[in-house]
């Protein structure tokens, strides 16, 4: 007599095609569509979904948290600043005090916390799925992205003929970090010019890259270390205070925005 109820293969099969395609279904027209499921893309999607909003996280590897899983070299350990300690409060993520000011996590614990915060919150992911172009509609405005299935870049042209599918969004936030993924598709076009970041510096680059999170184009916000690629702003290495409230600036921006698209 077997513990678990009776099932048969095809019901497996059918209960994860038929959900996923309820979703994608769905999530093609989205409120906002997050680029990069690291500290910052995470905590953007926690906040707006937490707000009400539908947000679809897109992200090309087939895990979430980016820099965020291992933290420093291969130490798992990440720092933060005060005041961001206070986000480990809220996601009840245990740390110590380093230095005054200073506070060390583990990465692991950290990260799966704000992933799961995020999950909580109801935002949606498409994993293994990396973006390959924007939508751009009147005035260049950011409309959207453009993804396909991400190991199609492992495989030789004549195999990966795949074209991709658009998803639909009010507002995208590019939250891909040092690569600045979605701002470089405007580039590519003319329409943005990104500075390249600097050398490491934290004293400078945390608050910098929280003050420069905005709207960089119309319908595009940046947050995290996209921010510090599009401005030429220092990086910050293995220190993730500025990640977490960068990803709280795109959100309040963002929600702003969609105000203004559709006054409450
Ligand atoms: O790199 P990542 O963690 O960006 P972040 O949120 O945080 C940066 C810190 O981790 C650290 C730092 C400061 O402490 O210097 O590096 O700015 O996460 C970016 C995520 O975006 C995904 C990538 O796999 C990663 O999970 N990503 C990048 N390009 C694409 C993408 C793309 N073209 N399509 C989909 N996902």
């Amino acid at each position: 007599m077997s513990i678990f109820h009776p099932t048969s293969e095809k019901d497996v099969t059918r209960a994860i095609v038929s959900s996923f395609l309820r979703q994608f279904e769905e999530y093609a027209d989205s409120d906002v569509i997050i680029v990069g499921g690291g500290p910052s893309g995470l905590m953007a999607g926690r906040e707006l979904a937490h707000g009400g909003l539908r947000v679809l996280i897109v992200e090309r590897n087939n895990y979430l948290g980016g820099g965020f899983w291992i933290g420093g070299y291969f130490m798992n350990k990440l720092t933060l600043r005060a005041p961001a300690q206070q986000v480990l409060d809220e996601l009840g993520v245990p740390y110590e005090k380093a230095n005054e000011g200073l506070y060390v996590a583990d990465a692991p614990h950290a990260c799966s916390k704000l992933i799961a915060a995020t999950c909580d919150a109801g935002a949606k992911f498409a994993s293994l799925t990396m973006l390959e172009d924007v939508i751009l509609r009147e005035g260049n405005r950011v409309a959207g992205v453009v993804v396909n299935w991400s190991p199609i870049i492992y495989l030789p042209k004549e195999v990966a003929a795949l074209d991709p599918v658009p998803l639909e969004s009010k507002v995208v936030i590019d939250a891909t970090g040092h690569d600045a993924s979605v701002v470089k598709k405007l580039e590519q076009r003319g329409l943005i010019k990104t500075k390249g970041e600097g050398g490491l510096w934290i004293e400078k680059s945390e608050d910098a890259v929280v003050e420069h999170t905005g709207e960089v184009h119309p319908g595009l916000v940046i947050a995290g270390m996209a921010v510090a690629t599009v401005y030429g702003l220092p990086r910050m290495g293995p220190t993730f205070g500025s990640m977490l409230l960068s990803g709280k600036r795109a959100a309040e921006v963002t929600a702003q925005i969609l105000e203004k698209l559709a006054p409450i």
